[in-house]
């Protein structure tokens, strides 16, 4: 006495092409320390873009505000609390593989013991020596906007 067979699920969907979809978002934050310098944290191996120096950040969850995401972000990968300022930059990105939008905002405060808490490098760049570092392609206009007159 079997049970019928589950009904038919239909052809497996074929996946989603990411290089057509939605932008995957990613907000970063230019942190400055009280003598002007920026953070930049250099991508671990094992990750896309591994060695490249960042504005440090990453993804939004849905859900979330882009300050909401940074907060967090920054808070997971730096152990501060960052109060999040004027939005300075969008950067859309495309890859062969998908798509990417990088929100930078200004970092107006922050506190507490900033560390790399992912085993991260970190480096306090005065804004003239940005353009030294190896970055992201989205992270190069975000130098160019720091660096204008
Ligand atoms: N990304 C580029 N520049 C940045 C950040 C924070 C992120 N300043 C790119 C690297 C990844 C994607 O965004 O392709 C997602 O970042 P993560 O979640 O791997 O840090
Ligand atoms: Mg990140």
């Amino acid at each position: 006495p079997g049970h019928d067979p589950e009904p038919p699920t239909g052809p497996p969907s074929p996946g989603p092409d990411p290089a057509a979809g939605a932008p995957v978002e990613v907000v970063a934050g230019v942190i400055r320390d009280a003598r002007g310098r920026i953070l930049l944290a250099r991508r671990t191996q094992g990750r896309d873009l591994a060695g490249l120096w960042e504005f440090p950040g990453g993804k939004h969850e849905p859900e979330e505000t882009p300050a909401a995401a940074l907060r967090r972000e920054l808070r997971e990968e730096l152990g501060i609390e960052a109060e999040v300022g004027d939005a300075l930059i969008r950067v859309p990105q495309a890859y062969p593989h998908k798509r990417l939008r990088l929100d930078v905002y200004a970092i107006r405060a922050w506190k507490g013991p900033l560390r790399g808490l992912e085993g991260q490098a970190l480096a306090w760049v005065p804004v003239h020596k940005l353009a030294d570092y190896p970055m992201p392609p989205a992270d190069i206009p975000v130098v160019a906007a720091l660096t204008q007159p």
